[in-house]
């Protein structure tokens, strides 16, 4: 057995060790993690064959008819091909694109997580070389808060962070008494920090918190969601009915702050007349909460009382914002906790994503990491991320974001490199549709995701095993020396390697690597920011070779002692909030004079499309909540261990409540079929009554199987069923959390799962002789 000693290196779930033994890689974690996640063991999948990308591969019909669109997408075979012709044949595609259309015809948003390390990191090379070409329309905004990252600059001002400002866990577990936990604060989601994240702290803290004296009421669909002792399993996307209702009680009961809202607040009277019904004659009574949030009105009126007489916070998951109209939670969810009139004061008020991420409520050492620049972007042309599709099938048309009527590019080219649109978006038939109409699809990935099925050009990469690099989060307080443990796989290259071969040829090298070569890059990266950070933490920070030679740099860390809008309780004057008032905008004139129907002026419940109180719901009963994966993160390593462990029979596990399987004939380990308008896609049924009754919960990630040219997913990816539908027109966020269907026990021969397998490839069609066009690099 050749076996190399173990090194470090880290993901975005974590630090580990690793070592290659015999083409295989081992894992352990890093001994500085006291609670490492399980997700580690997926890792050693990043080097399975059956996966990988071997070579590079350009889609039959793209090379035999050249660039333009094309329903072959994602169904014709590959040819592979050696790297010379690649970089010859991509750099000749982007010369022509330049040349033809200019840096408004390429898409360069490139969405998605990638992988840990700093200067590997795919979207920083890809936006890079892309401003070196001339620039790229962008995508603003990400998948995760899509809604809130647009809403709560009007609501509490730009500068204050909702989602990384938040109350320390420690000023939780010894000042709060009741944390009202709207979405729950679900274990399985707190390993994931971006870029990392060595001591994992959240479940320990929240441990602490809840065996202490921390009552946590959740409120949610899944019990799984709960760390506590009470869980209220509300109708799904009816949170906002239910916060409504608790204001309403308050009110009526004087158990509410009119001092806090006449001082820290504009828009209590405007909110205060929706809650009590003076301005639309419908009291949001218990009784009007209970009947479309299913919790009982006493229950919520007894939650009230107990929420306005202890040490309240109120807690936010972002999920409860990723589906239609998601603008309205967390901001009836600030109102509420403004309502009780604590916020600002230490453990009580409002958090937005405890639960959904791992430093949420953990401080870090508050200082910048090393980072590729990636220039200056001269092209204005944006879109809000989600509306990827929507640019796509409507060039040349307008749309409205946030109060601006923009106007959708028309796109030849789009260039993806560490991200999974096949993943992360909604409705895929009809991302598929979209993708269709362009010239040509670049997509850079170590695997054979269903993206880079879909692409034209293939380009293989390596992943953070085969190449060094620097592991850091902005939250965390640690630098992570990320090794080499493997040789790249088949004739992966770093995407680096590949833009920098294609900056060669295209006349912008030295603008591109600056003649630095990777490792000189990383010294470079690592010793300008010691320079600068050194002094500024007060700490002599080791040289480059001194930190690689490491198992880890600590950073003194940040005292842990944030409560969330603690400066701005204690001087609102002085410390205003950067909002048009300075305060907290309970009503935002701003909003309202946008004008938009499905994003009033103030926290208001608007009934979203697809729920189980709509018309729809005779045809779909079911509420699909398509959440954050336990087993992996997103799509990524789906083919590992661990994410194999969570499938049923290798199709992805869809959760109900046994009373809705027996109705429909489904015995536990079934395969079922889940359908709607949309599409429809296979999975392996649990039967849980942890899932509240009318509830079906297919977590995202299940690569994308699709059979042949019909609507179903073998494999369970539930964005076949999703709707693609901006949250409102303020933020245009995604709404994939959320989607009616109905579920059928599938009866005959289901469709073998193929997601992990190469497509197949073909010989090289005759090829007619492509003259491009003349490009001068700007
Ligand atoms: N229905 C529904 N959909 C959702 C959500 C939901 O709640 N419901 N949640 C949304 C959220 S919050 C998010 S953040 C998105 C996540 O969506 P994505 O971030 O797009 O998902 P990932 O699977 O992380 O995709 C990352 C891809 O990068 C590849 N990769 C890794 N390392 C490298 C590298 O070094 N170079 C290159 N070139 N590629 C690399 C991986 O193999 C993987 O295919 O999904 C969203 N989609
Ligand atoms: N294991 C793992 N962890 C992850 C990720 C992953 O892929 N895998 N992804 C990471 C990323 S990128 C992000 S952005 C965060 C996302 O963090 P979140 O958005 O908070 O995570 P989700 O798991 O999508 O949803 C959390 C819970 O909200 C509940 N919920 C859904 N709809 C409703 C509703 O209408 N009302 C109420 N009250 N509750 C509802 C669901 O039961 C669900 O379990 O997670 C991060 N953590
Ligand atoms: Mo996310």
């Amino acid at each position: 057995m050749a076996a190399n000693p173990y090194v470090t290196s880290s993901s975005h779930w974590g630090a580990f060790e690793a070592r290659a033994v015999d083409g295989t890689v081992q894992v352990r974690a890093h001994p500085a993690d006291p609670d490492p996640s399980p997700l580690l063991a997926n890792l050693a999948s990043a080097v399975d064959p059956a996966v990988r990308i071997a070579r590079p591969a350009i889609r039959e019909g793209w090379l035999r008819d050249g660039p333009g669109p094309s329903d072959g997408r994602g169904r014709e075979g590959f040819v592979e091909v050696e790297w010379d012709e690649l970089i010859e044949v991509l750099a000749g595609e982007l010369r022509h694109v330049y040349a033809e259309r200019g840096p408004r015809g390429v898409f360069g948003g490139s969405y998605g997580w990638a992988s840990a390390g700093r200067f590997h990191h795919a979207q920083s090379q890809l936006k890079r070389f892309l401003t070196c070409l001339g620039g790229y329309v962008s995508g603003v905004g990400n998948y995760s808060y899509g809604a809130s990252g647009v809403l709560m600059p009007h609501v509490v001002g730009r500068g204050v962070d909702v989602t990384t400002g938040l109350t320390d866990w420690a000023v939780i577990r010894e000042h709060t008494e009741l944390v009202v936990a709207f979405g729950g604060i679900p274990r399985k989601n707190t390993a994931m920090n971006p870029g990392g994240m060595v001591r994992h702290t959240a479940d320990q803290h929240l441990r602490a918190a809840v065996g202490g004296s921390v009552d946590v009421v959740t409120v949610s669909p899944l019990r799984e969601d709960s760390p506590g002792s009470t869980w209220l399993p509300i109708r799904p996307a009816s949170d906002v009915a239910m916060m409504l209702g608790l204001m309403h009680v308050l009110v009526a009961e004087d158990l509410h702050d009119p001092a806090f809202l006449e001082r820290y607040c504009v828009g209590a009277p405007e909110l205060l007349a929706y809650v009590t019904g003076r301005s639309d004659g419908v009291a949001k009574s218990p009784e009007w909460a209970a009947e479309r949030c299913d919790v009982p009105a006493d229950t919520i009126r007894a939650l009230a009382r107990r929420m306005a007489a202890s040490r309240t916070l109120v807690t936010v998951t972002w999920s409860l914002q990723r589906t239609e109209h998601g603008e309205q939670a967390p901001w009836a969810g600030i109102a509420l906790a403004a309502v009780l009139g604590q916020i600002g004061l230490p453990g009580r008020g409002f958090g937005h994503g405890y639960g959904s991420m791992a430093d949420v409520g953990v401080p870090g050492a508050g200082v910048r990491v090393p980072t590729l620049p990636q220039g200056v972007n001269p092209v204005a042309d944006h879109i809000p991320v989600a509306r990827v599709a929507d640019m796509l099938l409507h060039p040349g048309e307008p749309f409205e974001f946030d109060g601006s009527t923009l106007t959708y590019p028309d796109i030849g080219l789009v260039y993806w490199a560490g991200g999974n649109p096949f993943h992360h978006h909604q409705d895929l038939h009809r991302l598929r549709r979209a993708l269709a109409t362009v010239d040509t699809v670049v997509v850079h990935e170590p695997f054979w995701t269903a993206m880079a099925k879909h692409a034209d050009i293939v380009v293989p990469v390596t992943t953070p095993l085969e190449r060094t690099d620097i592991g850091a989060s902005r939250t965390d307080h640690h630098l992570v020396p990320m090794h080499r443990v493997v040789e790249p796989f088949g004739l992966a290259r770093d995407d680096h390697a590949v833009l920098a071969a294609l900056a060669d040829a295209l006349g912008v090298g030295d603008a591109f690597t600056e003649g630095r070569s990777a490792d000189e890059w990383l010294r470079h990266l690592y010793e300008t920011w010691a320079t600068s950070t050194g002094p500024r933490l007060g700490v002599d920070l080791p040289p480059y070779d001194d930190f690689l030679a490491s198992p880890l740099l600590t950073l003194p860390v940040q005292p842990a002692d944030r409560t969330f809008l603690d400066g701005f309780r204690a001087d609102p004057d002085g410390r205003p909030l950067r909002t048009p008032s300075g305060r907290i905008e309970l009503f935002s004139a701003t909003i309202a004079g946008f004008g938009y129907d499905d994003c009033p002026g103030h926290p208001t419940w608007l009934e979203p499309v697809e729920w189980l109180g709509s018309p729809h719901a005779a045809r779909w009963p079911l509420h699909l909540i398509a959440n954050q994966p336990r087993g992996r993160l997103h799509s990524q390593l789906d083919a590992g261990a661990e994410s194999r462990r969570h499938k049923v029979g290798g199709r992805e596990a869809v959760r109900m409540h046994p009373d809705d399987a027996a109705e429909r004939g489904i015995s536990d380990g079934d395969v079922v079929r889940l359908f709607n308008d949309r599409g429809a896609c296979l999975a392996g049924a649990r039967l849980d009554d942890g899932v509240r009754r009318g509830v079906v919960q297919l977590p995202t990630g299940a690569w994308f199987d699709p059979v042949g040219d019909t609507e179903l997913c073998a494999h369970g990816n539930p964005n076949v069923l999703t709707r693609d539908h901006g949250t409102s027109r303020l933020a245009q966020g995604t709404s994939g959390q959320h989607a009616l269907v109905e579920v059928e026990r599938f009866e005959g021969d289901p469709s073998p799962v193929r997601a992990h397998r190469p497509p197949d490839f073909v010989e090289r069609p005759d090829r007619p002789q492509l003259s491009p066009p003349e490009f001068t690099a700007p």
